[in-house]
């Protein structure tokens, strides 16, 4: 871990204690009501949540990765800025899911789910960075490929385009960020939002989970690399697999090395602990002592468009879970 990340994970970890301490008093204030939805623990767990993702600077990320830029040079990126999450997190969110399900039961987990997705193009006032109509075309069948033998389908639901400087250079700014989701974001409840755009030094993207805000607010949705589209000029990231993984974000996935060889690692027990992220495609990599190699194949993991291809089974259970505890209302028939 970089001193930049380590400090950062640390901060937050310090933060969270904290709101801890609040989460086990009102749960103690209030035991009778403590598992209900809603009630107070809940309402304290999503504050915890909100507190953390709000918090995470998207900013500091270091390098860890090459790709072609719009000059055509190859430049270090970020592969992804959606924040990394703590072990005590994992815990608290899991046993919220569990405690939830127990009531609500398992239903869901047979169903397919049918997400309309709005593209926001955000362009340079004198156009530059567009995506056309025919790379959203070739984007959602990505996505489909991707999703569909495990229950999901993509629909277009539309594409808007806009011209405007501030928010195509500067979407991965948290202020910058809020305005033009706030102003563009089409129902989020039901909707997949997702917004091209260039965030600085050439962050691919990013997202939220489906745990940290509620599932009506308008930061839900994905911040695209307006050159990760397929036929773009991200290589090796530009076949649209960059879209598949923030939407695993977005459905409730961790990366496949968050928690790296520990206890808990990503959450997953049929994907392989990993220590670090992968790049390219080493398929041979053994980077933790536990069983299996790593799953540098997994669309959770860092390595190059021409590599990865799938989900687990239990990432399936695991996105459709998050999804019906904290956003019931997306992919409803
Ligand atoms: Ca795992
Ligand atoms: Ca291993
Ligand atoms: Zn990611």
């Amino acid at each position: 871990m970089t001193p930049t990340r380590k400090f950062y994970a640390v901060a937050i970890r310090l933060a969270a204690l904290c709101v801890m301490i609040a989460v086990i008093a009102a749960s103690a204030a209030s035991a009778a009501s403590a598992a209900t939805p809603g009630g107070a623990q809940d309402r304290a767990l999503a504050q915890m949540l909100q507190g953390i993702a709000h918090d995470f600077d998207r900013e500091g990320l270091e390098a860890g990765i090459v790709l072609q830029r719009d000059t055509g040079n190859l430049e270090p990126g970020v592969r992804c800025a959606t924040r990394p999450v703590a072990d005590f997190e994992q815990q608290f969110i899991g046993a919220a899911v569990a405690e939830y399900l127990r009531a609500a039961g398992t239903e869901h987990r047979t169903r397919d789910f049918e997400v309309p997705v709005q593209f926001h193009i955000l362009r340079k006032r004198n156009g530059d960075w567009d995506v056309t109509d025919a790379q959203i075309a070739e984007q959602l069948d990505v996505l489909n490929r991707s999703f569909t033998e495990h229950g999901f389908r993509f629909a277009l639901r539309g594409v808007s385009r806009r011209n405007k400087n501030k928010f195509a250079k500067k979407c991965l700014s948290a202020r910058v960020e809020r305005r033009f989701k706030k102003r563009y974001a089409i129902d989020p409840r039901t909707t997949l939002n997702v917004y091209s755009c260039r965030p600085k030094e050439d962050v691919l993207g990013y997202a939220y989970f489906p745990s940290d805000y509620p599932e009506d607010s308008f930061l839900h949705g994905v911040v695209l690399l307006h050159s990760t589209f397929p036929g773009g000029r991200a290589a090796p990231f530009d076949l649209g697999d960059t879209l598949v993984h923030e939407v695993g974000h977005y459905l409730g996935l961790y990366h496949t090395f968050e928690g790296k060889c520990g206890k808990r690692g990503d959450g997953i027990s049929d994907t392989p602990r990993e220590r670090s992220p992968a790049s390219g495609c080493p398929i041979d990599r053994d980077t933790c002592s536990q069983p299996g190699l790593d799953p540098v194949r997994n669309f959770m993991d860092y390595s190059d468009d021409d590599c990865v291809e799938e989900f687990t089974a239990e990432q399936e259970l695991w996105m459709k879970d998050r999804l019906e505890t904290f956003k019931p209302s997306l992919g409803g028939s």
